[in-house]
């Protein structure tokens, strides 16, 4: 057993599996694709357990995975209807996340929120006490656990404790608006090790450290002295199954889709979003700007269409229902304003499609159109890139996205400028076959080298040096000389 194979005890909000039961049967499903499915098969290789909030833990707690070999153990958390609407509905979708993601005007600082959060949190922290007291190293993952790591560091000196954060960081002046900022920060100083996708995220942490709690930060060292112990931050960008998809989008059956897909289509360009409905995704503005390049370049007509997938989300969260209601107005507008009898130029899918769908959605578009108004990484990108097997398609994408920081030969665009959007659609669609490819070439070249079992064994190998010795710990300047050379 190498060192990254020891059993780890993995927590997140949400469980790698949907459980079923089907006539007296329990059924388990895999959440398929994404980072949850590589982490279980990182899981199915270490063992050890992962607790996860459980929408049917009142009939099923723990389990062995998978169900006929079993190799870990899934933990399930129940949660009451009340604490789901405060921590999970409240605290963490209309606080952390709008916050996270600058938009302060969408934030409900409720103290029900708050206190839901607080006892949800203690709630994991209990299930680790009492089913993982054998384990000695875990991977908390993400905003809706951030007090998690301070109570199991209450408890367990001697615990080795990581966690990524999967979403951007603020800035200072923006997380300083949180009323329960210390909290947070205090929470998340158990950790050992805290893992960002960018340098920027990771500076906005040291900065709201010195200036929340007053606890000098070591920025050449990366690292916090707090507690009598040494925590440090490191920048992991996430990366995607780069072999799978690829993989999947160069099978005959794949491409067979993908030109049924064209054939229904029937544009000369198709320009492709894929988004979880989300105010963070910039779906309205990309409408608009499309609407724009419509109307500005009337020479497109008849020839695009832009394909929308939406998967629907967070459901029931008011933002998320009135969003969904100003898409459709939108898609409405611009479907009756630009089509007529022999031409469709948006569709408009809200629903989820399995991966091979999704593969064959990317092998058929011409562009990428990937706008996110702010994104902690944005795999989607990663994910058209990969897909792309015929070295040809444009990428556009959101600068401020996490990806843009080594899709550095994507068209990198401000998504809040509609005209400057339009502008970019139309560069996209005439520029160059050579030189989409020469791009093209260089973007799957990066996304290959940094995939996201890098990124895992990375974080974690990272996680066991850091226990090892404090001394060990690479300065940021140094990553940040990794990040300019790639
Ligand atoms: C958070 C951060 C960060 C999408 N539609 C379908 C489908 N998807 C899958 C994609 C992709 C995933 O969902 C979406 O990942 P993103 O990274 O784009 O966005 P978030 O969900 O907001 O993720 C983000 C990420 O965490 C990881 O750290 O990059 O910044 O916000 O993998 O493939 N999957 C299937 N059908 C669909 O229709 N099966």
């Amino acid at each position: 057993m190498t060192r990254i194979d020891k059993p780890i005890t993995i927590i997140s909000n949400r469980a790698p599996y949907q459980l079923k039961k089907k006539f007296g049967q329990l059924t388990c499903e895999k959440n398929a694709g994404g980072l949850a499915s590589v982490l279980d098969e990182i899981m199915c290789r270490r063992g050890g357990a992962w607790i996860a909030w459980g929408e049917k833990s009142e009939v099923f707690r723990e389990m062995g995975i998978p169900l006929d070999t079993p190799k870990y153990s899934l933990r399930l958390v129940s949660l009451t209807d009340e604490e789901v609407k405060n921590y999970y509905h409240g605290f963490s979708n209309r606080v952390m996340w709008p916050l996270s993601h600058y938009f302060l005007d969408r934030c409900h600082f409720r103290s029900d929120y708050w206190k839901g959060y607080l006892e949800v949190n203690k709630k994991f922290a209990r299930s680790f006490r009492e089913d993982c007291a054998d384990q000695d190293q875990v991977w908390v993952h993400d905003f809706h656990l951030t007090l998690l790591p301070a109570l199991l560091r209450k408890e367990r000196a001697d615990l080795s404790i990581g966690f990524f954060w999967h979403i951007p960081f603020p800035a200072s002046p923006v997380f300083r608006v949180l009323p329960w900022r210390a909290e947070v920060l205090r929470g998340l100083l158990g950790n050992d090790l805290i893992g960002f996708h960018l340098r920027l995220h990771a500076e906005n942490f040291l900065q709201c450290v010195e200036d929340v709690l007053r606890v000098p930060v070591d920025r050449e060292q990366a690292s916090i002295r707090y507690d009598g112990r040494v925590v440090k931050v490191r920048v992991f960008p996430v990366g995607i199954d780069f072999r799978k998809w690829n993989e999947l989008a160069a099978t005959p059956a794949i491409a067979e889709k993908s030109r049924q897909l064209r054939e229904e289509v029937r544009v000369e360009y198709i320009i492709l979003g894929v988004d979880r409905l989300d105010y963070t995704k910039g779906i309205r503005e990309r409408l608009l700007a499309y609407e724009r390049f419509l109307e500005k370049y009337p020479e497109f007509h008849g020839r695009v269409c832009l394909v929308q997938i939406a998967v629907p989300s967070r459901t029931r969260v008011e933002e998320y229902r009135l969003l969904r209601r100003e898409i459709d107005e939108a898609i409405g507008r611009i479907t009756g304003r630009f089509g007529n009898r022999k031409w469709v130029p948006l569709r408009y899918l809200y629903q989820g499609f399995p991966v091979e769908e999704l593969a064959a959605f990317y092998l058929a578009a011409d562009l990428a159109l990937i706008t996110p108004l702010r994104d902690g990484m944005n795999l989607v990108a990663k994910e058209y890139v990969a897909c792309r097997v015929r070295e040809d398609g444009v990428l556009i994408l959101s600068e401020f996205t996490g990806a843009a920081g080594t899709l550095t030969d994507a068209l990198l665009v401000n998504p809040y400028d509609i005209d400057g959007l339009a502008d970019a659609i139309r560069f996209a669609l005439s520029m160059p076959e050579e030189e989409k490819r020469a791009r093209m070439q260089r973007l799957r070249q990066a996304v290959s080298e940094k995939d996201v079992y890098w990124w895992c064994e990375s974080f974690l190998e990272t996680l066991i040096r850091t226990r090892e010795t404090e001394r060990d710990i690479t300065p940021l300047t140094q990553v940040r000389d990794e990040e300019e050379r790639s």
